[in-house]
């Protein structure tokens, strides 16, 4: 298990599920190493801030793997102008972060009540403005309330739009034409936890990493 703080680093953290690791570094944050298997990895960092290193971060939901088979499914016309989220990126964002610091996150949201929900996607494949593809996600609401409550002197300033539940497919250049908006789709899933996740690029897009992971539904005081 990952660390709750810097300067904790003993501690484990029950809520996330990276993996910690004593053999490295004690300077490298907790929340930049990366188990998997017996190797131990130092998390691409953004960069460092006033306040310590930073990251760009989003707090999100990831589909369960039955709903992203169903989701990958769906028709992904080569289209010029359209960019397809590739499958292992597709998730539900609840509070779009920019560059913090993934501990002080961790510290805010280990302990806060995050209330179960039921997620509804559908009726169908959506337009969400004019340049995003989407599937509307409906139940997120109040968790997304308590991600942005927990969270809100984190990162960049919450936005003051009301949240609007999606799962975006892909992204439009120029209004492209995307053929899929229109196609039924219906899924629903308990979601079991919220991800931290940082957004790092890559030499063709960008990839996601799962920082920690916070359990919902737990009643506060109880373990
Ligand atoms: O779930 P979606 O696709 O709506 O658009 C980005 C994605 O949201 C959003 O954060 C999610 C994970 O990358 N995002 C990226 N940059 C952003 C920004 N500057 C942003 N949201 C708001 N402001």
């Amino acid at each position: 298990p990952r660390t709750a703080r810097l300067h904790l680093h003993q501690q484990p953290c029950p809520h996330s599920r990276i993996g910690g690791d004593l053999a490295l570094e004690p300077k490298v944050p907790a929340a930049h190493r990366k188990t998997v298997g017996d190797q131990v990895s130092v998390i691409g960092l953004s960069g460092f801030g006033k306040d310590g290193p930073v990251a760009r971060l989003f707090l999100a939901v990831w589909p369960p793997a039955a709903v992203l088979e169903r989701l990958t499914a769906l028709p992904r016309p080569d289209q010029p102008g359209v960019r397809w989220v590739p499958p292992e990126n597709l998730h539900l964002t609840l509070r779009f972060l920019g560059d913090a610091d993934p501990d002080a996150v961790d510290a805010h949201l280990a302990g806060a009540h995050l209330p179960a929900a039921e997620v509804t996607l559908g009726p169908v494949v959506s337009r969400l403005g004019r340049n995003v593809v989407v599937v509307p996600a409906a139940g997120l609401d109040e968790l997304a309330h308590a991600v942005r409550e927990a969270t809100a002197s984190i990162g960049r300033p919450p936005d003051p739009r009301p949240f609007a539940g999606h799962l975006t497919l892909a992204r439009l250049k120029h209004r492209a034409a995307c053929g899929v908006a229109g196609t039924p789709f219906h899924a629903t899933f308990s979601v079991t936890g919220v991800a931290l996740v940082e957004s790092l690029p890559t030499g063709h897009g960008v990839g996601y990493t799962t920082l920690g992971r916070y359990v919902v539904g737990r009643v506060p005081g109880t373990p």
